[in-house]
């Protein structure tokens, strides 16, 4: 019970604030007190009106700057007024720097009571509009074009050296988010009333909900009914931080550096990805073999083990890509060495050679330690308390390489061009890069003593926990503290670097830890799931969350991880792992064997399945131009294609590849069917090219379990590049091309087909050689006409490629239509119209990289 003199205090405070202008010297926070504009710009001062108790004093004063960027983003950074503090360096991010408009802030007033009560900033080629609060400070960010209110900051905007606390008001019932990873969760859509904590670590297995994981994404994606209108939040900042979604608000709780916020206006999902990668990097293209199948074991013996399994896949005829080779390559799991007797070069070397001349690639798994005295460059790692930081990982005492070092990051390069002289390695694999560490250490100083403890694996860890100090020091004076989230991204970037240098190709580097931007550099792997059906399930919504992120190459271990998984389960994850963008097997070395030609039922579910994936690969890899290019996800949640269809927004059982291909996988044991919803239009079926739905509304269907694949639905207005299965991707390339057409009910369709060689550095760049080909339906009088319109063509007239089948889907006519190629009649022994409503035109030899155009003229 408190004591009565101080419950009347209270009282007696809580009567007087009801008077007309009460005390603002008791009000928390700030208020404006100069503010001046010009073009596109706005800056203002902030001066503290009253601070709050807890985690240290109050920043007294605080500068605003503001900019209109570009059209669709808005920049708006609050930091403290009087002192530089840490923010995401340049490297990590470049950008322009924010320019102060109040060139003599002693001109203007120190007075609130003598501004106007806001002040706005827009223009008129921008939809967003900002506008600040003088008195007491807040800002809002509205949408010009609706007045919709997409960020309102109320007035408790807290400022500490190591608190930053700011709430933005929502409108619950009709804002739904997305994004703020990285965690595990059982939605897609995010829920309300849930803490996501930004901190990498290594400690929670991804098979645990709610926890935060290896990468740290302070970015969410909000989108509005009714009208569907998308727009985007990044709170650019390195630091731990809480984020608490409450549903009808957001608080940003940061441990330091700034409130450095980006508005991204949309309206549509794709804009929305397209103006975020445009400031954080666009996805590093991906190279052409990275999109066939992986295979990776924890626990491979030695080099016969990697043989056997090779040619198992060989035997059963399922595609194989590339062999992996996770830790137990490493002589004591020292990076950049081999183990002389299960793994020596004079074993490792001939294999991985004959890997390559059959067409399949090599990857292994490198950890960031160092061993303790293995090299004698000791200042390019992390110091701690004066002297090289020592830690703890798999080859015992180690030390932690500062890849913010430019020659960390040089040494690491060197590192990997050395070790590829001896194993001429495909792609690198950046493990425990968050970084981890087993070693509990000490802490030293006030850095280990944060006043407010970020909710770390829910439990309010501290933040030490498996991981380096955050008191250990990197180049220039920075501290862990501020550059922990960064540490995985820096690796791999400095690895996209190393392999570049020595290999001059597209590198393809997969890194466990992210942070905004790490697509510019990586591919990432959920982390070490679980052998169960809701991990299967679950893994959608990471990967649907990571293509918003911008790092679209991104896939889980199919089958789990961790667990024994079933013969049921596993057949179940391949037929959903073969339309994962990256498409790796992976398993804990302690659980059983579950290579996919063990099984019968795998083997079936992996040929029938990945037949589908790599008769796809144009399409995929066209999609990756696309992501690389503009930033669209590779898979892609429903409502990206739908935003309109509100029934869309809590869809994560099913998803789309591309803007058109719906998969629909079974994600329970026992399933006979699958419940799918399929937006307004026409769906086809990809197996049987029937005309599966037609509906002029969204609709539940209820759909077989197919026993091998999933099941998989083309909508009407799709062009898709097809070529041939293959146990190879580079044999698949060899294949004709095919075009199925799936046309609306107006007779329409577009697609396009994007071609290189798959491993130039570039991807469409002015350097590199490419095609770009755009393929277009559309009905006239007496039939249809489909048209090839090259847009680009420095690739393909090398390779003289042919596309020798079309398949028009939707196409009903009563009797056997005309079909004229360039004019000339195509002989009917090459039309087959079939039961379906799908009319097959074979036997064609059209260039690509050639305009073409076919006529069917249907006959009355
Ligand atoms: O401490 O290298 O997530 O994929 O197999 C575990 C062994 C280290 C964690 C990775 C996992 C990998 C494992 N690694």
């Amino acid at each position: 019970m408190g004591s009565p003199s101080a419950n009347h205090v209270a009282l007696v405070a809580f009567l007087v604030c009801l008077l007309p202008h009460c005390g603002s010297a008791k009000r928390t926070g700030y208020d404006v007190v100069s503010v001046a504009g010009s073009g596109n710009r706005l800056s203002a001062r902030l001066k503290l009106v009253g601070g709050t108790a807890q985690y240290g004093p109050d920043v007294k004063k605080l500068s605003l700057s503001a900019s209109l960027e570009t059209d669709s983003r808005l920049h708006v950074r609050i930091t403290d007024a009087d002192h530089s503090r840490w923010e995401v360096p340049q490297v990590v991010i470049p950008r322009t720097a924010l320019q102060d408009v109040l060139l003599d802030p002693t001109a203007t007033p120190d007075n609130a009571a003598a501004l106007p009560s806001s002040r706005t900033l827009s223009s008129a080629s921008s939809d967003l509009v900002l506008t600040i609060h003088t008195s007491p400070f807040r800002f809002t960010v509205s949408r010009r074009s609706t007045g919709d209110v997409l960020f309102d900051t109320s007035a408790n905007l807290v400022f500490k050296d190591r608190y930053l606390e700011v709430t933005s008001a929502l409108p619950a019932s009709r804002s739904s988010l997305y994004g703020l990873g990285e965690q595990t969760k059982q939605t897609f859509r995010l829920r309300h009333n849930d803490t996501f904590t930004l901190w990498n670590e290594d400690l929670g297995r991804s098979d645990q909900l709610d926890l935060n994981l290896y990468g740290s994404h302070p970015f969410y994606m909000d989108v509005r009914t009714p009208a569907g209108a998308a727009h985007a939040v990044l709170l650019l900042n390195s630091n731990g931080m809480d984020i608490h979604y409450a549903g009808d608000s957001i608080t940003y709780k940061a441990i330091g550096g700034l409130l450095d916020f980006y508005f991204f206006a949309g309206p549509s999902p794709l804009a929305v990805v397209d103006q975020y990668t445009q400031l954080i990097g666009r996805p590093a293209p991906m190279p052409y073999w990275s999109f066939g199948y992986h295979q990776c074991r924890y626990g491979y013996k030695n080099v016969a083990d990697l043989e056997g399994v090779v040619a198992g896949y060989a035997k059963a005829k399922i595609p194989l890509e590339a062999m992996w080779t996770d830790i137990d390559y490493m002589d004591g799991y020292q990076d950049f060495t081999l183990d002389p007797v299960n793994y020596p070069a004079k074993l490792l070397r001939p294999f991985v050679d004959r890997l390559h001349s059959n067409g399949q690639r090599y990857v292994v798994i490198l950890d960031p330690e160092i061993k303790r005295n293995a090299t004698p460059n000791e200042d390019i790692f992390l110091k701690w308390n004066g002297t090289t930081l020592v830690g703890k990982v798999w080859p015992g005492e180690v030390y932690f390489p500062d890849f913010l070092n430019p020659r960390g990051a040089d040494y690491w390069g060197q590192k990997i061009s050395e070790f590829r002289r001896t194993i001429p390695v495909d792609g690198l694999w950046c493990d425990m890069n968050e970084p981890a560490n087993f070693l509990p250490m000490e802490p030293l100083n006030e850095l280990d003593h944060p006043p407010y403890s970020i909710n770390s694996n829910g439990s309010h860890h501290h933040i030490n926990t498996w991981t380096v100090p955050v008191s250990s020091e990197h180049y220039n004076g920075v501290t862990e503290y501020d550059a922990h989230n960064l540490f995985g991204f820096l690796e791999a970037k400095a690895t996209h670097a190393g392999l570049l240098k020595d290999t001059a190709r597209r590198p393809f580097v997969l890194s466990r830890s992210t942070f905004v931007g790490s697509g510019r550099y990586a591919a990432h792997w959920t982390g070490d799931n679980d052998a169960r059906w809701d991990e299967l399930r679950n893994s959608i919504n990471t990967i649907l969350s990571f293509g918003i992120f911008g790092i679209p190459m991104i896939g889980s271990d199919i089958c789990g991880f961790t667990g024994n998984s079933t013969q049921e389960l596993c057949s179940r994850w391949i037929q959903l792992g073969a339309f994962y963008p990256f498409m790796r097997g992976h398993s804990e070395k302690k659980t059983i064997r579950r290579e996919f030609f063990l099984w019968e039922s795998t083997t079936r579910s992996a040929r029938k399945s990945f037949a589908t994936r790599y008769r796809l690969l144009p399409y995929m890899y066209t999609l990756m131009y696309e992501a690389h290019t503009t930033g669209a996800p590779i898979l892609r949640p429903l409502f990206f294609s739908y935003p309109h269809d509100a029934n869309t927004y809590g869809v994560n059982r099913q998803f789309l590849l591309g803007a058109g291909v719906l998969v629909s996988p079974v994600m329970e044991p026992g399933a006979t069917t699958v419940d799918a919803y399929f937006p307004a239009g026409r769906w086809y079926s990809l197996y049987d090219y029937s005309l599966a739905v037609a509906t002029p509304k969204g609709k539940r269907v209820t759909l077989p379990a197919l026993a091998d694949v999933a099941n998989v639905h083309v909508a009407g207005g799709s062009i898709l590049p097809m070529q041939q299965a293959a146990l190879t991707t580079s044999s698949a390339r060899q294949s004709e091309f095919r075009l199925l057409v799936a046309l609306t009910e107006n007779g329409t369709a577009s697609g396009e087909l994007f071609l290189d060689d798959g491993e130039s550095p570039e991807m469409s760049g002015a350097r590199s050689m490419w095609t770009l080909v755009r393929f277009s339906c559309a009905k006239y009088r007496k039939g249809i006409t489909m048209r090839s319109n090259v847009v680009h063509n420095s690739y393909a007239p090398s390779r003289k490629q042919v596309i020798d089948k079309v398949v028009f889907m939707g196409l009903q006519s009563p009797a056997p239509p005309k079909v004229y190629v360039n004019g000339v009649q195509v002989k009917a022994a090459g039309i087959r119209d079939q039961k379906n409503g799908a009319l097959t035109v074979s036997g064609l030899s059209l260039v690509i990289g050639e305009n073409f155009q076919i006529q069917i003229v249907m006959s009355h």
